[in-house]
């Protein structure tokens, strides 16, 4: 009793206005302190960030520490074994890379696990849906397809999708998408990845107690070790999983946490591996299923995605999404959610609790994430229904049981979301020449200012949301067009800017485009491993021609405002390695003027890659963006045609009011 007491004058200290501008997330925090209940925005208020590790001065590689260095007088000590600020912060920057990049190679090698029980016909509940892309991928890169049987192509593409991780030698599959400018830049550094097993390795071994303790050497394998995820595990996640589930094309679709239904029995997926989510929808619609749900008195079975699970199925079948990363406690308050199932990546430990706190059902469901008081009921791939029957028959039992009031923020948002690259093509091109040579032809006209890709996690230590709403509107108004995966999709959804409606937010190019196109000035792309994506349609950027030979030159820039987990500092550098300016938020782990903080924030570029930017503001990292964009414009001759545009349409505003 004492000990709850005592939580609740802590809960008192979070002052809600200011930790998010989601108004269900607010809601749903009020009623959690109105139960007693806390989530990790009372949390992030009570554990204040230590330091010294945000900076990352500290090094525990070794039992002659850990040590800690001074971050405010990074230079006046060294570890026990004579470790510099610059070694200890590139090694633990390195280690965070190679943690993301595992997470999702783990993630692509799963998804190419499952194409190969579909092709060897070991496999009877997932099918190739988009034979189209299997052929393309394959031609792609290299494999004769014709004449050819789908299934012997199929065959060799799984072998050849394999060695982007398992290969020791020579480079991955699909470096052979990399703008030839771009690879050179690699090759001279020795930054092409071979297979990501091998870089992730290498990689953790450099970075133990007395390895590579030169911060200019070890960025090179920080860099490989991510660019093997970005052309790497995360391409062939996002390529299998468009051959496995669909290709994403445009659909409209419904976000936020009105699309839990009262009446119904309501299941939420969070997590980010498309295959529980595709075998969960085959439960809801299993006719005895809904029977059921009926019998216990529900209208039906409402599936609800969270976080990038939740992404993948948006963007592919418009399943709603009920919001982002720091929504997923926030959503179990409103005692509505009768069971919620998850996999693997960005699942709170603290979901177990809060869920016990309301009845709510939370199920883990992969063997390499158990929650300590959650039931686990084991997904397999050979009979996935069995563990997402199993799901729907227990939240029905919930339903049944329901025995406290619900309360759900009346709150929904519609867009259009799915935009794949492919997509993106066909949108810009017409059926009959799909192409990015309007893209380009906007970009080098000045309608499009450059192109900007807003990625990434909410984070307790930011309001959420806020950060990344305010940078995207400053870019579309500055008529630069915006790309976005991850967690911020969600944000922007939710602020109504997925729409084609929200072009009279953009600038008058930009929204001259997009009316002409009908489409929105934000572009919802999926999942984060989808930022391969991203890649691809820089690469056919450069390609198509007019806009430089290497990423490096392209007017793009790219934010992750709101970060908070290492796969995002290896998505970060993945695109900083590939050349483009990236800017991220809330804090970065390296203290300024530092050597190898130089190195991030300018080395590299001098050396023909991108670089990292950092600020807290949206209005300052979209000004910095712009910078970049612009310089980049100049640099390829194309500023004075802005000019002249803007020119243009402020004439043409003059004669409209005339
Ligand atoms: Ni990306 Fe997806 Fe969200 Fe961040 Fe987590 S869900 S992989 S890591 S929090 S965007
Ligand atoms: Fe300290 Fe060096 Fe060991 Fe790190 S590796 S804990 S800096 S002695």
């Amino acid at each position: 009793m004492e000990e709850k007491e005592k939580k609740k004058v802590e809960l008192k200290t979070i002052n809600i206005k200011d930790v998010t501008t989601c108004d269900a997330t607010a809601q749903m925090l009020r009623k959690a302190e109105r139960d007693g209940v806390e989530t990790a925005f009372h949390r992030a208020a009570n554990m204040k960030a230590c330091p010294i590790g945000a900076d990352s001065a500290c090094c525990k590689h070794c039992f002659m520490g850990p040590c800690r260095l001074n971050p405010k007088d990074p230079y006046s000590k060294v570890g026990v074994c004579g470790a510099t600020i610059d070694t200890i912060m590139s090694r633990n920057f390195g280690r965070m890379v190679a943690a993301g990049s595992a997470a999702h190679t783990d993630h692509g090698m799963v998804m190419l696990e499952i194409f190969k029980e579909v092709v060897h016909g070991r496999s009877k509940d997932y099918s190739i849906k988009d034979p189209q892309k299997l052929e393309d991928v394959a031609k792609e890169i290299g494999i004769e397809t014709e004449g050819r049987e789908l299934k012997e192509i199929a065959l060799d593409l799984c072998e050849e999708l394999e060695r982007t991780y398992t290969q020791v030698e020579g480079e991955i599959p699909f470096a052979k998408r990399v703008p030839e400018k771009t690879l050179e830049v690699w090759r001279k550094y020795n930054m092409v990845p071979r297979g990501a097993m091998r870089e992730i390795m290498e990689l953790v071994h450099r970075t133990a107690m007395g390895m590579d303790q030169d911060h200019e050497n070890l960025i090179h394998q920080c860099s490989r070790a991510a660019l093997a995820d970005g052309w790497g595990g995360s391409m062939v996640a996002t390529e299998i999983s468009d051959i496995l589930f669909g290709t994403p094309t445009p659909v409209r679709a419904e976000v936020n946490m009105g699309c839990l239904k009262e009446d119904q029995v309501n299941i939420i997926i969070h997590g980010h591996e498309p295959n529980l989510f595709d075998s969960i929808i085959g439960s809801v619609n299993d006719p005895s299923l809904i029977q059921a749900a009926k019998d216990a008195g529900a209208n039906g079975l409402n599936l609800v995605g969270m976080c990038c699970s939740g992404l993948e199925m948006l963007c592919r079948h418009g399943i709603p999404h009920a919001g982002n990363f720091m929504s997923t406690e926030a959503i179990l308050v409103t005692g509505a959610v009768d069971a919620m199932g998850v996999d693997v990546q960005c699942i709170k430990q603290g979901l177990a609790e809060v869920a016990k706190c309301y009845g709510t059902k939370l199920f883990t469901t992969n063997p390499r994430v158990h929650i300590e008081g959650a039931e686990h009921i084991e997904f397999e791939e050979h009979n996935p229904r069995a563990c997402t029957d199993s799901i729907v028959e227990n939240a029905i039992v919930r339903f049944k049981n329901r025995n406290m009031p619900i309360e759900i923020p009346n709150i929904k948002n519609e867009g259009v979301h799915g935009f794949s690259h492919e997509y993106i093509n066909y949108m810009l091109g017409g059926t009959f020449r799909s192409s990015y040579t309007p893209l380009n032809d906007n970009i080098i006209n000045g309608r499009i200012r450059g192109v900007a890709g807003v990625v990434g996690c909410t984070n307790p230590r930011v309001k959420q949301d806020y950060v990344h709403v305010e940078l995207v509107k400053e870019l579309i108004r500055n008529d630069v067009l915006v790309v976005q995966t991850g967690c911020s999709q969600i944000s922007l959804a939710k602020a109504g800017l997925c729409t084609p409606e929200a072009a009279h937010l953009a600038g008058p190019g930009l929204k001259e485009v997009c009316e002409a196109v009908g489409m929105p000035p934000v572009l919802g792309l999926g999942a984060c491993v989808d930022n391969s994506r991203i890649l691809i349609a820089c690469a056919e950027m450069v390609r198509t021609g007019g806009l430089g030979d290497s990423i490096a030159d392209l007017p793009v820039a790219g934010a992750a405002p709101e970060f908070m987990s290492e796969k995002a500092i290896t998505i970060g550098q993945y695109f900083v390695a590939s050349g483009v300016f990236t800017v991220f938020g809330v804090t970065f782990p390296i203290i300024e003027g530092t050597k190898f903080h130089k190195l991030l924030f300018g080395g590299l570029e001098e050396m023909g890659m991108g670089k990292w930017g950092f600020a807290i503001d949206p209005h300052d990292i979209a000004q910095m963006m712009i910078a970049h964009i612009d310089k980049k414009r100049k640099a390829l001759g194309i500023d004075k045609a802005r000019e002249r545009v803007l020119v243009d349409m402020s004439d043409r505003r003059d004669l409209e009011a005339a």
